[in-house]
């Protein structure tokens, strides 16, 4: 059997219910599964399953357990391949195969070496009908982080930046001058929450003193890792963040000597040193984004300042930008933005605009 409109709508819906959980499931990407039959001549959905909170259980059971007996003879839509190894549970092919389900539609394969192609081997040994890759750029769009760690085994990067009217992202004198509005804070609120790491340059943490937490109702508890990239651990121990590293974890990134007289003070306050062990000229950026994945972690949020945004541009280490442009204008002695709308580097291609209020989001996505 073909695919069909329907299997689309269905992995649609698949699609998005794994939202619920994105950033939620540790170093596991959150997937769906919808367990989809005919009852009294409609197709309905008879069970549905999300990743756990914490990675496990997977998708594929809970779903199965929440269809029982009409499983048999169903069609299962699962975001990504169901998995072949037995890790802290059983196979997920093996229980789509004891379940008697018989047809099942996936979206993306799973490049993890344990399944890549054989949790598809088992399902069809066993008889399955086995649809692949359907709406298969969509999923693989919000399984972005956890696929570049598979592949290329380093964090997925998202620049967030703000930029006026006039392509402007503050004053050269460091005063704070509001560039979007509330909806947009909102957004970018959501933005950290899907996060796994929030990255900032010592420049913004000692300009801005930010505390980069999550402040959004029900989404408190997610607040993602802060990371200040601190060639030469400039963080004042006094700033927010550092106040704030035995609730919401703080690592620095520095090239500085291990018996460097400021990290004591700053361990002893809760803050973790990562990446280069020896002293080094700077931090290596593709080093950090490595260990970062090595970590399990799998997005991060570059949140500023100009300096920083552009280490990450130079290096193309960027894979998704996001753009707010805020309607006022920054006049006089002001700091040009490394981005602005139509001053996007060409390996990019816009990916969506949207309003935020009186803001307005553009994505954009490296080719
Ligand atoms: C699925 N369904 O819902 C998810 C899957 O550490 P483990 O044993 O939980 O295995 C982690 C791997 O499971 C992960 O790398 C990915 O290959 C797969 N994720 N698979 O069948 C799910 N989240
Ligand atoms: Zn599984």
């Amino acid at each position: 059997m073909a695919v069909s409109a329907e299997d689309r709508r269905y992995m649609a819906a698949a699609i998005r219910l794994a939202r619920w959980h994105e950033g939620r499931t540790g170093s596991n990407p959150s997937v769906a599964t919808l367990i989809v039959r005919e009852v009294e001549g409609r197709p309905v959905i008879v069970g549905r399953g999300v990743t756990a909170i914490g990675g496990r259980p997977h998708a594929e059971p809970q779903a199965l357990a929440d269809a029982g007996e009409l499983a048999r003879g169903a069609t299962a839509y699962v975001t990504l391949e169901p998995c072949a190894h037995h890790g802290r549970t059983p196979p997920c092919a093996d229980a789509l195969v004891a379940a008697g389900v018989a047809r099942v539609v996936a979206a993306a394969t799973d490049p993890d070496d344990r399944v890549s192609g054989r949790g598809y081997a088992i399902l069809r040994a066993a008889g399955i009908e086995v649809e692949t890759g359907v709406l298969a750029e969509d999923a693989r769009r919000d399984l972005a982080g956890y696929l570049m760690r598979r592949t290329a085994n380093r964090v997925h990067v998202t620049l967030k930046l703000a930029v006026s009217a006039n392509g402007k992202i503050g004053r050269r004198d460091g005063a704070q001058v509001p560039i979007t509005g509330e909806v947009t804070r909102r957004q970018v609120h959501a933005l950290r929450a899907q996060s796994d790491v929030i990255l900032i340059g010592v420049g913004t943490a000692i300009n801005d003193d930010p505390d980069l937490t999550c402040r959004l109702p029900g989404l408190a508890e997610r607040s993602p890792v802060r990371l200040v990239l601190d060639t030469g651990l400039r963080l004042p121990p006094a700033a927010r963040l550092v106040a704030g590293a035995r609730t919401v974890p703080v690592w620095i990134a520095t090239a500085t000597a291990q018996d460097h007289p400021a990290r004591a003070v700053l361990r002893d306050a809760g803050v973790e040193f990562i990446a280069s062990e020896a002293h080094k000229e700077r931090v290596a950026l593709p080093e950090l984004l490595e260990d970062l994945a090595a970590r399990g972690l799998s997005t991060v949020l570059v949140e500023g300042g100009a300096e920083t945004a552009r280490a990450f541009l130079d290096e193309d280490m960027v894979d998704r930008i996001v753009l707010f442009e805020g309607e006022g204008r920054i006049e006089g002695e002001a700091v040009e933005a490394p981005l602005a709308p139509g001053r996007v580097p060409a390996r990019f291609r816009e990916a969506g605009v949207m309003t935020f209020g009186r803001d307005r989001m553009y994505e954009y996505e490296r080719v």
